[in-house]
């Protein structure tokens, strides 16, 4: 029985698994086991045998049942520390940041400038991509074979309807709603297309933002105004603008409208050019055959209009060296623009 004892606490003490500890108690006390076999063994013994014999088998017994609890107990203590050692979470480690994503560059130029308009009164309109030639074109003044047609080149889907080539439409859509009556303060941005070819500064596909007021007593200082405001806001307090002779058949008179802007600086140095200015946009007074074609009375309402492109303005003010970026989705060139 020492014997057993001896072998059994060893064997206890070495077991690695609750599987070896299970393996051990069977081989002990199991139905087949060492100490079982010996008190099996009892009736065999003489009678001043025997309660001794069986004391120490019982003793014996409850020394290695003890034991083997102990030992369960403490792999089951080890193995919960493992589980927690794993597990464990270190709130000092620095967060892994969750990619996130944010407004197109363009998007939020386009979305300055509704918000510099909004606060000047004007509504925003919004008006479709495939046009008819009649709204691109005819409305505008610029009749079947006028060659003021070839300024912009254009993608006709079929003979009457075109992917429309500027956001001008939209001046004759929103005199036709309103019916000739009411005063027209609208700003309108959407995509338009050409047949340019891509380069640096022009792309097939860009965006335009239309301005419209129409109202009675409107007049070119009216443009001037809201024009040098605009640019100002959204430039800074030390531009000036600078309004050139121009023709549309939709405006008259028609000016294209410069920027100030440094000949070299930070900002859109190769925008910029050599002389100091930078067209961003076309406007004029609201040609009087447009009214009228729209049901406007030339003679009680007058009206300025303007276009202008927000990628050149974009170029402008972050100083974006080629408008095909805005087009590539590119995203080492987007992402640097979603704090700015
Ligand atoms: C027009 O499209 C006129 N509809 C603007 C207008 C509206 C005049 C109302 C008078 C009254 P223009 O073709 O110049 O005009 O284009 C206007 C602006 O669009 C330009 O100043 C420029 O900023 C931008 N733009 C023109 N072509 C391209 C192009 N291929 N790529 C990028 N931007 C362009």
């Amino acid at each position: 029985l020492e014997e057993i004892r001896h072998k059994a606490i060893q064997h206890i003490r070495e077991a690695e698994g609750l599987k070896a500890l299970q393996d051990i108690r069977v081989s002990i006390l199991g139905k087949k086991g060492s100490i079982t076999s010996v008190l099996r063994g009892m009736g065999k013994l003489s009678k001043e045998e025997r309660p001794v014999i069986g004391e120490i088998a019982n003793e014996v017994r409850n020394v290695i049942t003890d034991a083997l609890e102990q030992k369960v107990k403490e792999l089951e203590q080890i193995a919960l520390d493992k589980k927690l050692q794993a597990e464990a979470i270190d709130v000092t480690l620095p967060g892994r940041p969750v990619p996130t994503g944010g407004p197109h560059l363009l998007r939020k130029i386009i979305e300055e400038i509704e918000d510099l308009f909004i606060g000047m009164g004007f509504e925003i309109k919004e008006g479709p991509i495939v046009e008819t030639d009649y709204y691109n074109f005819e409305a505008l003044n610029l009749p079947q074979n006028h060659p003021a047609r070839d300024m912009q080149d254009s993608f006709y889907i079929t003979n009457d309807l075109l992917l429309r080539t500027h956001t001008s439409p939209m001046q004759a859509r929103t005199m036709r709603e309103y019916k000739g009556e009411k005063a027209v303060k609208m700003i309108c941005p959407g995509i338009v297309y050409r047949r340019d070819n891509d380069d640096a500064t022009h792309s097939h596909q860009f965006t335009q933002i239309e301005g419209l007021y129409v109202d009675k007593n409107v007049r070119m200082s009216d443009l001037k105004g809201i024009l040098d405001v605009f640019a100002k806001k959204l430039f800074g307090e030390d531009r000036e603008i600078r309004l050139r002779p121009s023709f549309f058949p939709f405006t008259e008179p028609s000016v294209e409208m410069d920027i100030s802007c440094k000949v070299c600086g930070g900002d859109g140095c190769s925008v910029c050019k050599q002389t100091g200015w930078i067209e961003i946009l076309g406007a004029g007074m609201v040609h009087p055959r447009v009214l009228e074609m729209a049901g406007y009375d030339p003679k009680v309402y007058s009206g300025f209009a303007f276009g202008m492109g927000p990628e050149r303005i974009a170029m402008l003010k972050y100083g974006v060296q080629d408008i095909r970026q805005f087009y590539l989705n590119d995203k080492r060139f987007l992402t640097q623009y979603h704090q700015a």
